[in-house]
C-alpha cells in the first residue's frame, strides 16, 4: 500500500507539472463542517470532494485538541464515489481536528484539516 501511494505522489507531480490547470478532489462538503459548532455529537464525519476518491488509499483522522487520534480510517461506498467517512466515538464536549489524506482518482493526493466544536450542553 506504501509503495502504491508513493508512485501515486510521484505521478501526480509529474501530471501537475504538465497540466497544472488539472482540478483535484478537493474538500467541497464536510459534516460536521469547518469551525461548526454543534449542540449533539456527531456519530459520523463525512466528507465529500469534487472529484472520485480510491478509499483504500485515503485516511481520515478525528483528533482531540490535545492532539491525540480517538479514530482513524475511511470509508467509501460506490454509489457515492466522492464521499469518504469515519465513524466516531462519543465526543464529549470540545474542540477537534479533522485531518484528511486521500488518493483521488486522478492520482493525486489532497489533504488538509479542519476544526469542529461540540458545544457544552446549555
Ligand atoms: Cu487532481
Amino acid at each position: 500500500m506504501r509503495l502504491f501511494v508513493g508512485a501515486g505522489l510521484a505521478a501526480a507531480f509529474l501530471w501537475a507539472g504538465a497540466a497544472p490547470a488539472l482540478s483535484h478532489s478537493f474538500l467541497v462538503e464536510a459534516s460536521p463542517s469547518s469551525k461548526d459548532h454543534v449542540a449533539t455529537p456527531p456519530k459520523t464525519v463525512k466528507l465529500r470532494f469534487g472529484g472520485g476518491v480510491e478509499p483504500p488509499y485515503s485516511n481520515l483522522t478525528i483528533q482531540g485538541a490535545d492532539g491525540k487520534i480517538l479514530a482513524e480510517g475511511a470509508v467509501g461506498k460506490p454509489e457515492t464515489p466522492r464521499e469518504l467517512t469515519l465513524d466516531a466515538p462519543t465526543l464529549a464536549p470540545g474542540r477537534y481536528v479533522v485531518k484528511y489524506r486521500v488518493l483521488s482518482t486522478d492520482g493525486h493526493i489532497v489533504e488538509g484539516n479542519y476544526e469542529f466544536t461540540v458545544d457544552a450542553p446549555q
